[in-house]
């Protein structure tokens, strides 16, 4: 695959690891550090606009570029290598560079990685580099949160904790925001609170100046995801086990997740890091939970073996729309992240009743004679539509897109009972279709035969309306990525929106439009 590759560069190694090893502050000295970029996206902008600030001589290598990000950096002073990157293009061997930084996109099979590891050249991820660099206006403390489902909400609600307790938060990392952005940011932050992808996590080294600290760290829950990356789910595991290392002061882990409690035993911490679990049982001591309809903090209080301080009730959060069973759990691990922070329980509590969830999270599009429509767009794999699947009685499930590798035929089985029908969209149906077969044959299934973006959220909600009736919701949460029909999981949720709207007739409380049951495919 390297075909550009010589020789002589696969032989000669051209990282100094004394130098890089010393580049652990804003202030230290990044000048003439010769740094390929991999890819131009938000990560690859932030990391060059970075590093040229910093004086390293940068190239990003990137298959396209939008124009702005392409002229911008050449006024600051980095160059741009268009190349395909199917192979190492010869620009890059002739460049030397002493480290590459990838971003998070790039599989570790990737040519130009595996041409790094030929040549013994450094690869960081950003969140390495945003970590060496974090004390370029105060070096804030770092929260970090990962799992497979529930990490962006999980890092919003504990950002909004800190901002209402008065402390200077950021939200950033996978959630959409680069590190790098907050960590230069001229009005400075008293607590990052960084939300990690596995492929971020795969980047970190957990020992050695590059490691990071953080005060606390949580893996929600692993289930399998993004198998296709990682070539396995062991090394997916691996991965998001990276997030407990040099933890300070809290690694929160979750009860019913057996596979985080075992990252938090094996995981290095720092002396006097506390394990702390959360769970929607009755806490132990170092525990948070729910006792009778009450969240508890059963953790950071002197008198813990014998009582808990009270964060929030269930009808509480009922009315807030915050109380399907993740969503309470995602409470329970940011308030346990924020209290680690000392956060009082009523600052929580108070915030709570401000706080919304985002768009295309289990987001209630419409209600219409006795229907409720429901968008779950974000459920992008097996895990997040299990969680959505239990929080509703009998469903119409919109479902299917982009697999990823993952094996869907265990939600299929176990959900099959609470089904009325299934409606299958995206470019995986066989798979989906072949095992609502198995485990459902009487189940009336449809399959969306459009494959445009235009067309196939108006035939799917078309399909949904004719087969809901009185009491039914009709749940889009797909157990699959978007990226086959849509430009992304939010595209997914606003088409569906717009379809269920027009199938509606524009009135949210009115009857849907009678049809024809349509036939089954
Ligand atoms: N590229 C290639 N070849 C590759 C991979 C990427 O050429 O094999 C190029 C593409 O031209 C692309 C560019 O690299 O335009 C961008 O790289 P990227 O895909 O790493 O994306 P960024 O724009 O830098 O955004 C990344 C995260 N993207 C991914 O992990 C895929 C964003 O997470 C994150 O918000 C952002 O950094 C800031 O930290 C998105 C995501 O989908 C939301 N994350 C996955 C998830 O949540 O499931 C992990």
């Amino acid at each position: 695959m390297a075909a550009e590759l010589t020789s002589d560069a696969a032989a000669s190694p051209h990282g100094s690891t004394a130098r890089l090893d010393s580049l652990t502050s804003w202030h230290a000295d990044w000048s003439g550090l010769r740094v390929a970029v991999l890819g131009l996206g938000v990560t690859g902008f932030a990391v060059a606009d970075t590093l040229t600030e910093l004086g390293a001589k940068v190239l990003v290598l990137a298959p396209e570029a939008d124009d702005d990000r392409a002229r911008i950096l050449e006024v600051i002073g980095a160059e741009l290598l268009r190349h395909p990157l199917d192979s190492v293009p010869a620009g890059l061997v002739e460049f030397a560079p002493e480290l590459i930084v990838a971003s998070p996109g790039f599989h570790p099979d990737h040519p130009v990685l595996e041409w790094a590891q030929e040549t013994g050249t450094p690869v960081w991820g950003d969140i390495e580099l945003a970590w060496r660099v974090r004390d370029k206006v105060d070096a804030a403390e770092w929260i970090l949160v990962t799992g497979t489902n529930g990490k962006t909400t999980t890092v919003q609600l504990t950002a909004t904790f800190l901002a209402a307790n008065g402390l200077r938060a950021a939200p950033c990392g996978n959630i959409g925001v680069p590190v790098l952005d907050a960590v230069r940011d001229p009005g400075g932050f008293d607590v990052l609170v960084v939300e990690l992808s596995s492929y971020q996590l795969h980047h970190l080294p957990t020992t050695g100046p590059g490691a990071l600290h953080p005060s606390a760290s949580v893996c929600l829950n692993v289930a399998d995801d993004h198998l296709d990356w990682h070539g396995s789910a062991e090394a997916y595991r691996s991965a998001k086990a990276t997030v407990y290392a040099n933890t300070k002061v809290a690694c929160v882990y979750n009860r019913g997740d057996e596979a985080t409690e075992q990252m938090v035993r094996d995981a290095d911490v720092e002396e006097g890091a506390r394990a702390i679990g959360f769970g929607l049982d009755v806490p132990g001591p170092s525990d948070f939970g729910v006792v009778e309809g009450i969240l508890c903090d059963r953790a950071f209080l002197e008198e813990r073996q014998t009582s808990a301080l009270e964060i929030v009730t269930v009808g509480e959060l009922e009315r807030h729309g915050l109380a399907a069973p993740h969503v309470v759990a995602n409470i329970l691990a940011a308030s346990a992240l924020a209290r680690s922070f000392g956060v009082p329980v009523e600052v929580i509590h108070d915030a709570l009743g401000e706080f919304h969830l985002d768009a295309h999270r289990i987001e209630t599009v419409a209600v219409a004679g006795g229907i409720r429509w429901i968008d779950d767009s974000k459920a992008t794999n097996p895990h997040a539509a299990e969680a959505s699947l239990r929080a509703f009685g009998q469903v119409v499930w919109i479902v299917g897109g982009l697999l990823k590798g993952v094996d869907a035929d265990a939600l299929v089985a176990s959900h099959a009972p609470r089904l009325r029908a299934a409606i299958v969209i995206g470019v995986d149906r066989t798979e989906l279709v072949a095992a609502f077969a198995r485990h459902a044959p009487a189940l009336p299934v449809f399959e969306v035969e459009a494959d445009d973006t235009e067309h196939v959220m108006p035939e799917a909600v078309a399909l949904a309306a004719a087969v809901a009736g009185e009491g039914d919701t009709v749940l889009l949460a797909p157990a699959a990525a978007s990226m086959d029909q849509f430009a992304d999981y939010a595209d997914r949720g606003r088409r569906f929106h717009d379809a269920v709207i027009a199938q509606l007739g524009g009135e949210a409380d009115g009857d849907p439009a009678p049809q024809e049951p349509p036939s089954e495919g």
